[in-house]
């Protein structure tokens, strides 16, 4: 089986890492292709709770092969004590693969991510704070420092002095905590320590699709938070989408056969920005308790919302989704009504009703959804594993929302837990 590709068709969250660790028990190579330690992925894998911001979830399945992508930008310190992390925990490491191209978090990153965010004052992104626009950014000016330039001092030394340079204004105040030997030095020994991981990870991810193994491409963050089709600028910055695994893993777009999206069977949403079905209203509170809506990296409370087959529609298009696995349908047990938001009206001076996702932001920026509702249910969906077995209203809300979106549902979640999923037939 070649290769499958799983991302988030919201705003991230959807629990790709749960989805991620299931299909990886199938799969020969997880790959992360985009993102950062911005992302968090909770997993319960045999009764116990691991939550992931770069390694990739198919860890711990022994003998795995888990990529860090030339996509993803990469703290080092991070890594290192995710490493760390899962040895003391009795994980073998051994098959994990850094790519020697994939960009560098520097300690000056996390500064101008903290900066950029204060001086944007009321406007703010609502970033996790973890360096990742400032590394993108990097990248893209071609002042990055690289996975490969860890392992030579001259060359580190020199691509930081550079990278250091053009940003002297805005570093200013903290010029004392900036020192290029130091930070060097910290660097150097962070390459040594991950060199047994650095590898050729395009060539290794080529290989074992010629090979006919199963190649599975881990997306972070979703859809709506791409910096190309998402509620541009409260982005993240780089492209969760499923065209991005190519490019993020180094392999061709023909060597991707599946393209899985998640979704919770509700929406949320963290950071600023537009989202047209929030609730903002008890019912979105009980939604945050029950679902306990709260980041996996930050721990900042999620906004929530009811479902968006609108910006649903618009993912399964820009990832031409092959399935959807629909995660936390257990949340919804309680609720008389369940509502689906199906239109965008627009408020103040904007008139329109669309029920395509709107391209242009001061439009989008003044969205409200419009709802259809749906009859709820009252009974606890934990236990169950057949879709036969579920209550006639959870029935019939899935087949709305399949129909809705037109991606088949091929995997329902009703816990948190491995086993907590239903394969539907
Ligand atoms: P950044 O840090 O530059 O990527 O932030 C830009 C926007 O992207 C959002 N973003 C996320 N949204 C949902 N989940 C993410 N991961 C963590 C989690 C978030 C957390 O799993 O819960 O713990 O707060 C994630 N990472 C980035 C971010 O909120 C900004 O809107
Ligand atoms: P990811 O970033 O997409 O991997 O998702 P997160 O891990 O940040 O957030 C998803 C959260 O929902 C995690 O705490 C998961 O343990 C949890 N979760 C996943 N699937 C289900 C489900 O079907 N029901 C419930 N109640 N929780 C779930
Ligand atoms: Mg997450």
């Amino acid at each position: 089986m070649p290769g499958t590709v799983v991302v988030g068709a919201q705003w991230g969250d959807e629990g790709k890492g749960k989805v991620i660790d299931l299909l990886a028990e199938r799969a020969d190579v997880v790959v992360r292709f985009q993102g950062g330690n911005n992302a968090g992925h909770t997993i319960i894998h045999a009764g116990e709770t691991w939550k992931f911001h770069l390694i990739p979830s198919g860890i711990l399945y022994p003998g795995r092969t888990c990529v860090i992508g030339n996509g993803v930008v990469v703290d080092p310190a991070v890594l290192c004590s995710e490493i760390d992390d899962l040895r003391a925990r009795g994980v073998d490491v051994g098959g994990l693969k850094l790519s020697a191209n994939a960009h560098l978090i520097m300690p000056y990153h996390l500064l101008l991510d903290m900066e950029g965010e204060h001086k944007l004052g009321k406007n703010l992104i609502g970033t996790t704070k973890r360096g990742i626009g400032p590394a993108y950014a990097d990248k893209a000016a071609r002042l990055g420092i690289r996975v490969q330039d860890m392992l030579d001092e001259r060359i580190l030394k020199k691509k930081i002095a550079a990278a250091l340079e053009p940003k002297r204004q805005q570093l200013r105040p903290f010029s004392r905590e900036i020192d290029l030997q130091a930070m060097t030095e910290e660097y150097l020994t962070y390459g040594h320590r991950l060199e047994q991981h650095i590898a050729d990870t395009s060539a290794l991810a080529w290989r074992a699709l010629d090979e006919d193994k199963h190649v599975l491409f881990e997306g972070a963050q979703g859809a709506l938070l791409d910096i190309d089709h998402g509620t541009y600028p409260f982005v993240t910055s780089s492209n969760p989408v499923a065209g991005a695994a190519a490019v993020g893993a180094g392999v061709g777009p023909r060597d991707i056969s599946e393209v899985w999206g998640v979704t919770k069977a509700y929406a949320t949403r963290v950071g600023a920005g537009p989202f047209p079905s929030e609730l903002e209203d008890e019912a979105g509170e009980e939604i945050r308790q029950k679902g306990a809506e709260f980041g996996t990296t930050t721990g900042r409370a999620r906004r929530t919302g009811w479902l968006d087959v609108v910006a649903l529609r618009y993912a399964a298009r820009l990832n031409s989704l092959s399935a959807l696995a629909v995660t936390k349908l257990d949340v919804l047990s309680g609720f008389d009504t369940i509502k689906v938001c199906t239109r965008y009206r627009g408020t103040k001076d904007q008139d329109f009703v669309t029920d395509t996702f709107p391209y242009h932001q001061s439009v989008l920026h003044h969205a409200k959804g419009e709802y259809e509702s749906l009859p709820g249910w009252s009974e606890d969906l934990s236990e169950i594993r057949a879709e036969a077995d579920l209550p006639q209203a959870a029935r019939d809300y899935l087949a709305y929302v399949e129909a809705a979106v037109g991606v088949p549902i091929v995997l329902i979640g009703v816990g948190p837990g491995r086993e907590q999923i239903i394969w539907t037939e």
